[in-house]
């Protein structure tokens, strides 16, 4: 059953309403009477590099997989095991060619690929039974509860557009809590005539909650769904579901690495109130192992040591949590319980093809402890990975991160996990 936007929806947020009544900071409320004076100019607004403010919006339009749910980890072990009957290896390359296709396409480019000596409807009808008893493993992404439920609270409008069929998306987000009711409109693939690339699923979705489509914002993890966003004329916020990747989404507004990372005051929503003291308290999670050699430049290159963790029995933990700046607590064997920041992913500046943990313990140690047991928690997000003009800028960087963590960490809400058992589990 569909929910239509009941009129009394508290649309506090509209643009007639400027000054905006969410500034999260004197900045931007400075920023949103610029964003006043240059309404009627909006090339030249969104030109000014200084402002954060984007374009004021009244509705999200989310797209379900790989934006919200961590659906491509269930597709890439469906198809691997499934490649197994015809003799082929599944080696995640195609990923990038089936994310945000129909479930049509994405078969049918699986097909060709694989040269699969089976017709697509085949194949769709060979591993649609797999998926569904998958339905129930798929987790939300990282900051997708946080997202639904803030924007929810704060009556704004919801949508979710997906080219999955409407039956597809009901059974995924039954398994979600309050998902559901979260959303106004709900639009499959196979309730349109195109799916995306092609705006109709998007324009349906904002005639449905009767909002013209330049007051919608599409929050998009594919190429298709942005260029889909982008063609109905909607604001689009990039989220790439595969790594560095985000050079080929430059049709959107703004490309972003997370949903942690979204900053909904930008278009004119209510912000989120979470952040503490420059940190995102997260739920904690747990990760340790023995230290292992790294790339040996942490402290030759930066003078910032980090002990690195095997990554090997973790790859589900480290896929389910977005490259970026995090810090908690870390127990070393023998010697202590200590504060920690670190980096997960890629590491841009050096453009590693390992997604790597790299925890940086908060103490002056004399000497290395390679091979020691290592537990960490997690307790919190700072910032996305980022790439840097220079090492020095890099350094200077880290050293803020340290400052931030160093400083959050005492605090109540963050310090109890200093005691959490599993830190001295390994002691
Ligand atoms: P690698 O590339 O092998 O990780 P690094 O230059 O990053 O080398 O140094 C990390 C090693 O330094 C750790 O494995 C650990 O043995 C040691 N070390 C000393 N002090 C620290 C610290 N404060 N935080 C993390 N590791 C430290
Ligand atoms: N590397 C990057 O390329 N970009 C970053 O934004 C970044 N942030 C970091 C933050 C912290 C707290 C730490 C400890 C490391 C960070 N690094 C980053 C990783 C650094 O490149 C890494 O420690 C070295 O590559 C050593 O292997
Ligand atoms: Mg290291």
């Amino acid at each position: 059953m569909l929910f239509y936007i009941n009129a009394s929806f508290s649309l506090h947020f509209l643009p007639e309403r400027i000054p905006h009544p969410y500034p999260s900071s004197k900045i931007e409320e400075s920023e949103h009477h610029r964003f006043k004076s240059h309404i009627s100019n909006r090339k030249q607004f969104r030109m000014s590099a200084a402002n954060p403010l984007k374009k004021l919006v009244k509705c999200v339009i989310l797209d379900l997989d790989g934006t919200l749910l961590n659906t491509d980890g269930i597709v890439s072990d469906v198809l691997r095991v499934h490649l197994v009957k015809y003799g082929k290896k599944w080696d995640g390359r195609e990923a990038k060619n089936i994310v945000g296709k129909t479930p049509f396409e994405a078969a049918a480019a699986v097909v060709e690929d694989y040269e699969l000596p089976c017709t697509t409807s085949e194949l769709i009808s060979e591993i649609t039974p797999m998926f569904s008893t998958q339905w129930c493993n798929i987790k939300p992404l990282a900051g997708a509860n946080r997202l639904i439920k803030h924007l929810g609270s704060h009556g704004v409008p919801m949508a979710l557009a997906s080219n999955s069929p409407r039956d597809n998306i009901e059974t995924k987000i039954s398994f979600q809590n309050g998902w559901k009711e979260s959303f106004s409109v709900i639009i499959g693939g196979d309730e349109v005539k195109s799916g995306k690339p092609s705006p109709e699923i998007f324009l349906e979705a904002a005639k449905r909650l009767n909002i013209e489509p330049s007051s919608c914002l599409v929050i998009e993890d594919s190429l298709p769904g942005v260029t889909a966003g982008k063609a109905a004329e909607m604001e689009v916020v990039a989220v790439p579901s595969l790594p560095k990747q985000s050079h080929l989404y430059t049709s959107a507004d703004e490309v972003i690495n997370s949903l942690l990372d979204l900053r909904p005051e930008k278009w004119g929503l209510p912000p989120f109130q979470d952040w503490i003291e420059g940190t995102l308290p997260l739920e904690p999670w747990f990760i340790g192992g023995p230290v292992i050699k790294g790339f040996g430049r942490g402290s030759k290159v930066l003078g910032i040591p980090t002990a690195n963790l095997s990554t090997e029995r973790y790859s589900t933990l480290l896929s389910e949590h977005p490259a970026g700046v995090y810090f908690g607590w870390a127990g070393l064997s023998a010697r202590g319980v200590f504060k920690m920041v670190m980096s997960i992913g890629w590491n841009p500046f050096f453009n590693n093809t390992e997604k790597t943990i790299e925890p940086w313990l908060l103490h002056d140690f004399n000497e290395d402890f390679y091979g020691e047991e290592l537990h960490i928690v997690v307790v919190g997000y700072i910032r996305p990975e980022a790439n840097f003009p220079s090492l020095e800028s890099l350094v200077t960087k880290i050293h803020e991160d340290r400052k931030i963590a160093e400083k959050a960490l005492d605090l109540p809400l963050y310090s109890k996990y200093k005691n959490d058992p599993y830190l001295k589990s390994s002691l």
